[in-house]
């Protein structure tokens, strides 16, 4: 049975997780309407990910016996400049989300919860992928500068990305 504490904690995470679902379709709303389909495509692909990460915490918290809590989940500041400020923001949110993850790691190994250890470890790893995913395309936006033909090119690299389940072949 899950200790309340760390069915807390999984509960903020999956709210945390949903924000971030939040975020990422108010920024591809603002991609698409800016005509930058391939960042939007990007962006709603995150968004699928960050709802299939929040139902997987959940299953989890159920599994192990705990009561899911559940709260608002927060409305993220709409107001973007410019597709570099889009990615300055996904960055600076996936360094935070990685605050929390570790938190969580930190967390369950005092309380010697080893399978919400060992759970989190797989968010622990994706979040090095988040990081470093968001980094490269912002590393790139800084590359391009004012050169509206590579930021096309980078549009339609963006709009490659397709959305697979993280979880469709594990038993989690
Ligand atoms: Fe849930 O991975 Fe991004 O935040």
């Amino acid at each position: 049975m899950i200790k309340e504490n760390i069915s807390k904690v999984l509960s903020e995470q999956v709210n945390a997780e949903y924000y971030s679902a939040y975020l990422y379709l108010i920024m591809s709303a603002y991609a698409d309407r800016t005509g930058f389909k391939g960042v939007a495509n990007w962006l709603f692909i995150q968004a699928q990910e960050e709802m299939a990460h929040g139902t997987h915490i959940y299953q989890h918290i159920l599994e192990r016996g705990g009561a899911p809590a559940f709260a608002d989940v927060k409305t993220p500041e709409a107001a973007l400049g410019s597709i570099k400020d889009v990615f300055k923001k996904v960055v600076a949110h996936e360094e935070y989300v990685t605050g929390l993850i570790n938190n969580i790691a930190t967390i369950a190994l005092k309380e010697n919860d080893h399978a919400t250890y060992n759970f989190i470890m797989w968010y622990v790893n994706e979040q090095i992928e988040e990081e470093a995913s968001a980094n490269e395309i912002l590393n790139k936006i800084d590359f391009i500068g004012d050169n509206l033909s590579l930021l096309y090119n980078l549009d339609v690299e963006l709009s490659a990305r397709v959305f697979t389940d993280p979880f469709s072949n594990t038993a989690d």
